[in-house]
């Protein structure tokens, strides 16, 4: 535990008394920082040789935050609102030297500073809406006195980083000091502070930008109309929004007394929790327990990509997003062609919304090489193999890679659910095979599976978790079976939702419970997106299923106008009597007689299913632990994080509500999915929660 003294000290230069934070990791607002900030604060003020003020802090960052690690515990003295008291009451000019990232309540100190300087490197922001939270030390109240209301309702709803030179710009801060000169550069500072007699100004008391926002709703109407889509379902952005109308039309300390009731309403609830929960998920997914961070890896300099399809190129994509030169290898010259044709409409596109300069995607199409032979792959440090989902073609083509690849580099399969034990079996290094399972499209989905099969070295473990992160992944790491962790929970989903079709509820019943829980879409809208002839082929059809009704009546989905949905030109999905008849034809034929199913068994039989099957993934050892499962679901597959993940979420519903309510669905959720975890069953009956189990 540490104590003020050991994380904040002063020491006098001249007439300028330089309060330092020293607190690593990022100099979070713990109550020993509290303290300190307080204790050397006073100590300055009382200092007769002290004239003014600079507060600054030693490590990689100003103060990043409260400690998000003391939330839900009981709070200590003194609370962050009498250190800032100190600062802002101080009848000495106080400046507050930001390098690093100054956020949240580090920010909200910062704030309450007369005056603000920066490295150019350094970052300002208010992220606390990414918690499921909003800045609840006076960010709400102060932000929009600077900037302004729309700009403060955009920062505080989207939580960005504004770089320093932007915050200059803003007003938010008074002066870029040289990078590495921040000590000197703040002291000097508050020197023409006082030789220049300038103010002690407060933020709270700068009212302009507030008067010209009063009387006009209008603001938080159209802001609140523009954004709904992205806020749905999220409690946080709307606290932050009301924050700022108290900030307009109430007096500070009033408008501050909202502040905190908005933000005690947030702390409380289960949002806020649950994305507290995937903060730490987001950082507990890279440690591998028997993989050390120090395991050597293999530097990737160069990388080679076997088929150039929607896979091959996305996959691409990501590499020449970081400077990474990429091989990619087709069979025939126009599928090579229109990969790499692909891959500039992309990039052009990107270019056309201003995300990308021309010279950009010329210099990222310029990392990429087309060729029509595997040799030219024989220097690359890693191969990435996206081809056709088929075992055969896939351990000719790591058989032949195996021969031509260099030494030590490193083959890795895209493959979706095939067995890479397989393919480790089909090459002389099987130590180098592991799995990079990206989600399509790969050049967008944040997340990526890494498969550790059988004989996978660490090494290769850590060079894919590795680059995953170079290329700004999320990746999780996978044992291998079927689906790995994401298709086989969403394998769990389908089951139930195609069983229920024959139950008595049509697509869009089903869609729209799965999309009012929060998800992107419900799952015959998601295969309609990505068609339904996925898998299917004409000569092997037997019309066994819905689905293959469909295809074989060529409604394969959005593609083709028509799917589960109808669509009109613009791709607006309706639901279609082709489909009920067609759900009424397979239901007689199963025997079965509609029956009225309400929204609740619906959510419970899909989600409760896949809680079931991500406690099986936990039990087998093919996840580490819960919360990697979570950040699967959450990244791959659109899950809300305002509910953390499926495993947190059955945390929240309690895993015994779980468990009676699968044990009550019983014969109707199928064999695979009436058979209940046993660890999960255990758990229940312990009375224990799923994100409290790690394996290794
Ligand atoms: N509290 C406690 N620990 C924190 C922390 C925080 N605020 N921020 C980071 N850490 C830990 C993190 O867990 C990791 O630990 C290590 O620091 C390095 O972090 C009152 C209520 C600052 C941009 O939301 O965005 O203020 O794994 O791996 O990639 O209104 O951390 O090493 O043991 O992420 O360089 C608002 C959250 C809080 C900022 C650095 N502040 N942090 O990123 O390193 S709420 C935030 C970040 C609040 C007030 C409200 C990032 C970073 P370990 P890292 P990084």
């Amino acid at each position: 535990m540490s104590s003020s003294s050991s994380v904040a000290s002063l020491s006098v230069e001249g007439d300028i008394g330089v309060v330092t934070l020293n607190s690593p990791p990022v100099n979070a607002l713990s109550q020993a920082v509290r303290a300190g900030i307080l204790e050397n604060v006073n100590k300055a003020v009382a200092d007769p040789a002290v004239k003014a003020i600079v507060l600054i802090c030693e490590g990689r960052t100003f103060i990043a935050g409260a400690d998000i690690t003391e939330f839900g515990k009981p709070r200590k003295d003194p609370p962050l609102s009498e250190a800032q008291d100190a600062i802002e009451n101080s009848p000495k000019p106080v400046v507050a030297a930001i390098h690093g990232t100054a956020l949240g309540g580090g920010f909200e100190v910062a704030l309450c500073c007369h005056y603000r300087v920066a490295v150019p490197s350094a970052k300002c922001g208010l992220p606390e809406v990414k918690l499921g939270l909003l800045p609840g030390a006076g960010g709400t109240q102060r932000l929009p006195r600077i900037v302004g209301v729309e700009r403060a309702l955009d920062l505080l709803t989207s939580g960005q980083h504004v770089p320093a030179p932007k915050c200059l710009e803003m007003g938010l801060v008074d002066e870029i000091v040289p990078e590495g000169e921040l000590r000197a550069g703040a002291i000097a500072f508050a020197r023409r502070v006082l030789a220049e007699k300038r103010p002690l100004r407060k933020v709270r008391d700068t009212d302009e930008k507030m008067v010209a926002a009063r009387g006009k709703p209008e603001i938080f109407a159209d802001f609140r109309k523009a954004n709904a889509r992205k806020f749905r379902g999220f409690q946080a952005p709307e606290n932050n929004i009301r924050c700022v109308e108290a900030a307009v039309n109430l007096p500070f300390d009033e408008g501050m007394k909202a502040e905190r009731k908005l933000f005690e309403e947030l702390m409380s609830g289960t949002q806020s929790a649950a994305q507290r929960y995937v903060f730490f998920a987001e950082r507990e997914v890279w440690k591998i327990p028997d993989v050390p961070a120090d395991t050597p890896v293999v530097a990737v300099k160069k990388v080679g990509m076997v088929g150039a399809g929607t896979m091959g190129g996305g996959i691409a994509m990501n590499f020449a997003n970081v400077g990474i030169p990429v091989t990619l290898v087709e069979t025939r010259p126009e599928a090579l062609e229109r990969g790499l044709k692909v891959v500039r409409r992309n990039y052009e596109n990107t270019a056309k919304r201003g995300r990308l300069t021309n010279e950009q995607v010329e210099q990222r199409m310029g990392l990429l090489t087309g060729s029509l032979e595997l040799e030219s792959l024989a220097d690359c440090d890693l191969v990435i193999e996206a081809v056709f989902e088929n075992m055969e073609i896939k351990q000719d083509i790591f058989a032949k890679l195996d021969r031509i690849v260099k030494p030590g580099a490193i083959l890795a399969t895209n493959t979706s659910a095939l067995n890479i034990n397989e393919i480790g079996r089909a090459v002389k290094r099987p130590e180098g095979i592991v799995g990079m399972h990206f989600f399509s499209p790969a050049n967008v989905m944040r997340l990526l599976e890494v498969v550790r099969g059988d004989t996978t070295s660490k090494t290769a473990i850590a060079t894919a978790m590795q680059v995953g992160k170079k290329v700004g992944k999320i990746a999780a790491l996978s044992g291998v079976c079927p689906g790995f962790i994401g298709n086989r929970i969403l394998a769990a989903r389908t089951r139930q939702a195609q069983a229920m079709l024959l139950e008595g509820a049509m697509p869009w019943d089903i869609d729209k419970v799965l999309y009012e829980f929060g998800l992107p879409m419900g799952p015959f809208a998601m295969s309609d997106l990505a068609g339904l002839d996925i898998g299917w082929s004409k000569e092997t059809s037997k019309r066994a299923t819905v689905r293959e009704a469909l295809c074989e009546m060529d409604r394969r989905g959005q593609k083709t106008g028509a799917g589960y949905y109808d669509y009109d030109e613009s791709r607006k999905a309706s639901p279609s009597p082709v489909t009920e008849k067609l759900v009424h034809e397979f239901m007689a034929a199963a025997g079965n007689k509609p029956r009225e199913i309400t929204e609740q068994e619906i959510l419970e039989r899909c989600v409760y299913a896949m809680i079931n099957e991500g406690a099986k993934i936990l039990d087998e050892g093919i996840a580490i632990r819960a919360s990697d499962i979570d950040i699967v679901w959450i990244n791959g597959y659109g899950w809300p994080v305002y509910r953390g993940g499926p495993m947190f979420y059955a945390d929240t519903v309690g895993l015994q509500t779980v468990v009676s309510k699968l044990e009550e669905y019983g014969e109707r959720m199928g064999a695979a999915d009436s058979a209940i975890s046993p660890l999960l069953a255990r758990l229940a009956k312990d009375g224990k929660r799923l994100q409290d189990v790690k394996n290794g």
